[in-house]
């Protein structure tokens, strides 16, 4: 009977043996869109709300990490296809985008939610139900915790943070009184300026004041005249764009001159429509840089600059990543272990296993994984916001720290 059987019925016989799902693909990729034998990985990102252009950021590097890998072959042959649900900017969301992944679309694994406060509600999801996810943009700390499948390649708060503050002393050496800001509603920016305020301490300098605010703000007037009033001569804010934007773009309107540094939340073009020309000089510490030498960077660079005109962001670097890790996990345990034999759960298990143990040469450099799921990473940067005089454009300008 067996040599009766279509192509086609062999792929659907394949499918249904892994019990992966083989209908609808959310991707575009010629290789993959339609074909009944492709891998699905699961894309959780903000689609809408505020943080939708964090999630496009997101999305954009996912994209061309799978042309890039399919292109390449897949996984041994086979392609793999995203399959995308939106999170928006929520915990619900989140949580209502893995179960979607999870039961209906069927994924081997997860890259996603944006943001760590996202990450604490649904990752516990993916966790109960024994499937990995790789947080691409959760920096707070206690994210790898989370569980046994939760890893990330997104440099916690802790690493990246005290760049910054370091840089801005490397810039203005008199400085000594630190006000700090904080959106309070928020896991990583509760977590990043526990940083930041234990760097300040750190370096023997003066906090002078803390001040709180909520990432739905937009009225930063009381919070920046109490911190001007106190003379600060280095001002740190840990906010989303939109709010750290307008704070910004307050604090300056009122007067204040000295360095600002923005935290991991400042890390997007976007914040340019915000603060505008005020958005000059910011500094913010960065776990990529486009100019990294090594072959898949300029790949990852050169794809990413041939489409959208500009230097790839961070966080598009870092989605690129989180999915070369699972493409190449999938690759070494289909050469030891033929995949397609496995079911979903089996896969989903030995995929996780896998990722933890191998080292990975990505755009953000080489990288590894602490058998917690936190990412090993060797380079940071420290970039400073750099407005064209139309207050519209503007650049990630990167600074030396050595
Ligand atoms: C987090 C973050 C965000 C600011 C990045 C999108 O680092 O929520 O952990």
């Amino acid at each position: 009977m067996k040599k009766y059987l279509t192509h086609q019925t062999a792929l659907l016989f394949t499918c249904s043996m892994l019990l992966v799902a083989c209908g609808k693909s959310g991707s575009n990729d010629a290789n993959s869109a339609n074909n009944p034998n492709a891998i699905p990985i699961g894309i959780a990102f903000a689609q809408t709300s505020n943080v939708a252009l964090l999630g496009q950021e997101g999305t954009d590097g996912v994209k061309i990490a799978e042309k890039y890998f399919n292109n390449k072959g897949g996984i041994n042959g086979r392609p793999i296809k995203l399959v995308y649900q939106d999170t928006s900017g929520d915990e619900v969301g989140a949580i209502n985008a893995f179960q979607t992944l999870i039961s209906k679309d069927k994924v081997v694994g997860i890259i996603g939610p944006t943001l760590s406060q996202q990450a604490f509600s649904a990752d516990p999801v993916a966790e109960r139900n024994q499937v990995p996810v790789i947080g691409a943009s959760n920096t707070a700390k206690g994210i790898p915790e989370i569980g046994d499948y939760v890893a990330r390649v997104s440099s916690s708060v802790a690493v990246v943070a005290p760049y910054s503050v370091k840089a801005a002393l490397k810039q203005n050496p008199k400085i000594k009184r630190v006000a700090v800001f904080y959106a309070q509603n928020d896991a990583f920016n509760k977590s990043e300026t526990e940083i930041f305020q234990k760097t300040v301490k750190n370096l023997g300098l003066d906090l002078v004041t803390v001040q709180k605010f909520q990432t739905t703000d937009t009225d930063f007037q009381a919070q920046a005249s109490d911190a001007i009033n106190l003379k600060p001569d280095l001002v740190i804010i840990s906010g989303l764009a939109v709010d750290g934007g307008n704070l910004v773009k307050q604090l300056r309107e009122l007067g204040y001159k000295g360095i600002i540094v923005g935290g991991n939340g400042f890390n997007t073009s976007h914040i340019f429509s915000v603060c505008r020309a005020l958005c000059d000089g910011v500094i913010v510490a960065q776990a990529y840089s486009p100019v990294y030498p090594s072959e898949i960077n300029t790949a990852f660079r050169k794809a990413y600059l041939e489409q959208y005109h500009r230097e790839p962001p961070q966080v598009s670097a870092q989605a690129f990543t989180a999915l070369q890790v699972y493409v190449e996990a999938l690759q070494s345990l289909d050469k030891k272990n033929n995949i397609n034999k496995f079911k979903l759960p089996q896969l989903r298990a030995e995929l996780n296993k896998e990722l933890l143990t191998k080292n990975f040469q990505t755009p953000l450099g080489e990288i590894a994984f602490t058998p917690v799921g936190d990412v090993i990473q060797k380079e940071f940067y420290v970039a400073q916001l750099k407005m064209e005089p139309n207050g519209i454009n503007g650049k990630f300008s990167f600074l030396s720290i050595k």
